[in-house]
C-alpha cells in the first residue's frame, strides 16, 4: 500500500513502462507487495486465499481492540446497519488495519476501495438472519475474471464455530467463477464452517460460495464485516461529502485511498488528472 501519490514528474517518467507492464498473475504476490506480506506473516494466508478462496487471519488486533469493537457494535451500531465508518473510530481503525490492508493489496490490488462497513449480531435460533450460499460480487457478469474483485473480511469478536453460527464456505468454489445455482445452494455440497478464535478475521474471495450456519448456541455472534473492492468497481456504500471530509481529517492518507481519492475515476477532472490516472493504471497491474 503506497498511499502517497507520485509527483507529476515521477508519473510522466514511469508512464510508458507502466502501460506496457504485464499484470501480476492472480495467485502471485506482486514484488512491491511481498515485503509487507512477509513482514506481517501473511504469506500462508495469501496462498490459502488464492487456492481455497478463503483464509483466517489470527491475532489481527489486540484483545482490547476486539473487546472495544464488540462493545461498540452492541451499543452503537444498528445491527445489519452499514455505513459505519464515522459512528465510532473503532470502525475506521478496523477498516485500516495493516494486516487486512496488506491482504487487500494482494487480493484486490493496491488502491482498493472501502465498499461496505456493516455489523451483524446473530442470536441463538434466529432463522431470519441465516444466509444461503452466494458470491459477494454477484453483480459482476459471469464468468468472473480470474483476478478477485471483492474481498470480505469478517471480524470475529467471539469464537467462530459451526454451532456458533460461523460463516459457511465451499472451499475452492471460487474457481467456478459464478454464483451457485438454486440446486447448488440447496445441496451445500462440500460446505464447511470457517472456524477461529476471537480476534481473528475470516477473509474470503468475492467469487467463493459462502453463507452462514444457523446459530444454535446460547448468546450472540457479533461481527464486523469490512469489504474492499478493486478500484475500478463502484463501492456498495458512499458517505456524504461532509462525512468523508471528517474521515479524511481523522485518518489521513490511508483513508483517502480507501475513499477513492487517489484515483482519477468518477472525478470532474477525469483522465486529465494525470497523476491519479497513472496511479490507477499502476495499481491495476496487480
Ligand atoms: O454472516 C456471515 O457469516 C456471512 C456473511 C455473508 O454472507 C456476507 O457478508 O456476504
Amino acid at each position: 500500500m503506497s498511499t502517497t501519490l507520485p509527483t507529476l514528474d515521477e508519473a510522466m517518467a514511469g508512464f510508458v513502462d507502466c502501460m506496457s507492464q504485464p499484470t501480476v498473475p492472480a495467485s502471485d504476490v506482486a514484488p512491491d507487495v511481498a515485503p509487507r506480506i512477509e513482514a506481517l506473516g501473511l504469506a500462508e494466508n495469501c496462498r490459502q486465499l488464492a487456492e481455497e478462496g478463503y483464509t483466517v487471519v489470527e491475532d489481527v488486533a489486540s484483545a482490547e481492540f476486539v473487546a472495544r469493537l464488540r462493545e461498540v457494535i452492541l451499543t452503537k451500531a444498528n445491527p445489519y446497519g452499514s455505513l459505519l465508518a464515522h459512528h465510532d473510530p473503532v470502525f475506521a481503525e478496523a477498516a485500516l488495519n495493516p494486516k487486512l490492508r496488506a491482504i487487500a493489496d494482494f487480493s484486490v490490488g493496491p488502491g482498493s476501495l472501502l465498499s461496505n462497513l456493516a455489523a451483524t449480531v446473530r442470536p441463538q435460533n434466529d432463522p431470519s438472519i441465516d444466509i444461503d450460499l452466494h458470491t459477494d460480487q454477484a453483480w459482476v457478469p459471469a464468468p468472473y475474471p480470474e483476478h478477485n474483485l471483492f474481498l470480505t473480511c469478517c471480524w470475529m469478536t467471539d469464537e467462530f464455530t459451526r454451532e456458533g453460527g460461523a460463516t459457511m464456505v465451499v472451499p475452492r468454489s471460487h474457481r467456478h467463477r459464478r454464483n451457485p445455482s438454486a440446486e447448488e445452494v440447496a445441496a451445500k455440497e462440500g460446505a464447511i464452517a470457517i472456524e477461529g478464535p476471537p480476534g481473528s478475521v475470516a477473509v474470503w474471495d468475492g467469487a467463493v460460495w459462502h453463507g452462514n450456519w444457523p446459530r444454535t448456541l446460547p448468546g450472540e455472534r457479533v461481527v464486523l464485516h469490512v469489504s474492499y473492492t478493486r478500484l475500478m468497481m463502484r463501492p456498495m456504500e458512499s458517505y456524504p461529502t461532509e462525512i468523508e471530509e471528517e474521515l479524511l481529517a481523522a485518518h489521513g492518507d490511508d483513508m483517502a485511498e480507501l475513499l477513492g481519492r487517489n484515483d482519477f475515476l468518477g472525478k470532474p477532472a477525469g483522465k486529465s488528472d494525470f497523476v491519479r490516472f497513472y496511479q490507477a493504471v499502476r495499481n491495476s497491474r496487480r
